[in-house]
């Protein structure tokens, strides 16, 4: 079995590529931007850009995988508010040409579009948790391209009889994960005051958002299983089934921190919309896949300080 994933440089590539050559023993192929790196010993690479079609067409043409796992993405929410033109490009486009090139091939490989559980966006609280069928009021402009990635899947796969599946994953946290995104950026701030690299002050923003968490490893896994199980046309919900405070979730940070840290609001982190809770129904993926989430919070917490302590120590 060939597997392509395409945007692997990010967070979840290296995790999705172990998984899948190392626990599923498919042949792996992976794109990146020419400027990323992605060292692994489990995956061919490639440069590819996704809004170049005609090289995402070519790409396919080469490889012939029999599964793609569309990654790639403008995946900030923050930057989204800044760079709104550049993320619908990537977003919507950049999925466009991946769907196109596929409806071209001439074959049927089966795709995985990765969209957001902040799609859903402001939920009233008997929404929540949220089923697949609720209505997306996006909150953010992260959010409304994704809304658009997973509605153009579902068109191509009625329209044109194509195997895609579409993903609302919710936040996924790790080890590797950039400290734009805040679990990783309250760790990093915790080690780097451990290790002396900075004052014990840690600045946060909004403490009181509600968001649901799950282990990237436990996310990838749930990636193939939709691969192998999951209905074309059909959106999945993946996440843990649970909402944490973002407060919640610092306090098990600092717990796991030797030193003591004085916690600072900072106005600059705040957004200019954020969605107050979010927590996912995951009754359809459990009963098409039989997948569940293993790894507990606090192990991923531990994994994540301990990437960070690796990687500042040096
Ligand atoms: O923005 P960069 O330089 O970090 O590169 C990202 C890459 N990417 C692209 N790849 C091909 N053509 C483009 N025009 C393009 N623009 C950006 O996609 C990055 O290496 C990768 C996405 O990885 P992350 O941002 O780390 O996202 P993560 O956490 O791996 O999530 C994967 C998927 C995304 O669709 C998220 O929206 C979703 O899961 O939650």
């Amino acid at each position: 079995m060939k597997a392509l994933v395409i945007g692997a440089a990010g967070f979840v590539g290296g995790h999705l590529i172990r998984h899948l050559a190392c626990e599923c023993g498919f042949s792996v192929y992976a794109t990146k931007l020419a400027h990323e790196s992605l060292e692994t010993p489990d995956a061919e690479i490639y440069n590819l850009d996704i809004l170049d079609a005609e090289a995402v067409a070519e790409l396919l043409e080469k490889i012939k995988p029999d599964q793609i796992y569309h990654l790639a993405a403008q995946s900030s929410v923050k930057l989204s508010w800044d760079k709104p033109q550049l993320t619908a490009d990537i977003n919507i486009k950049g999925t466009i040409n991946v769907l196109e090139a596929v409806r071209n091939s001439g074959y049927s490989p089966e795709v995985l579009l990765v969209g957001s559980g902040e799609e859903y966006g402001y939920l009233k609280p008997e929404e929540i948790p949220v089923k697949e069928d609720t209505l997306l009021r996006a909150g953010n402009i992260y959010a409304a391209t994704k809304a658009c990635q997973g509605m153009l899947g579902e068109i191509y796969a009625r329209a044109y009889g194509m195997n895609v599946i579409m993903v609302r994953a919710f936040n996924h946290i790790g080890p590797g994960q950039s400290d734009i995104f805040v679990i990783s950026d309250f760790c990093r701030q915790v080690v780097m005051a451990e290790l002396g690299k900075k004052e014990p002050v840690l600045s946060v923003g909004n403490l009181e958002a509600e968001r649901d968490f799950t282990d990237v490893r436990d996310i990838v896994r749930a990636y193939s299983a939709l691969m192998k199980d999951g209905k074309p046309g059909q959106t999945y919900n993946v996440g843990s089934g649970r909402a944490e405070s973002i407060r919640s979730m610092l306090d098990r940070i600092l717990k796991k921190s030797s030193v003591s840290i004085e916690v600072v609001q900072d106005s600059s982190r705040m957004r200019p919309s954020d969605v107050p809770s979010i927590a996912a129904d995951i009754t359809r993926i459990k009963e098409d896949t039989g997948w569940c989430p293993e790894i507990p919070i606090d192990s991923t917490i531990d994994d994540i300080m301990e990437y960070w302590r690796l990687k500042e120590k040096s």
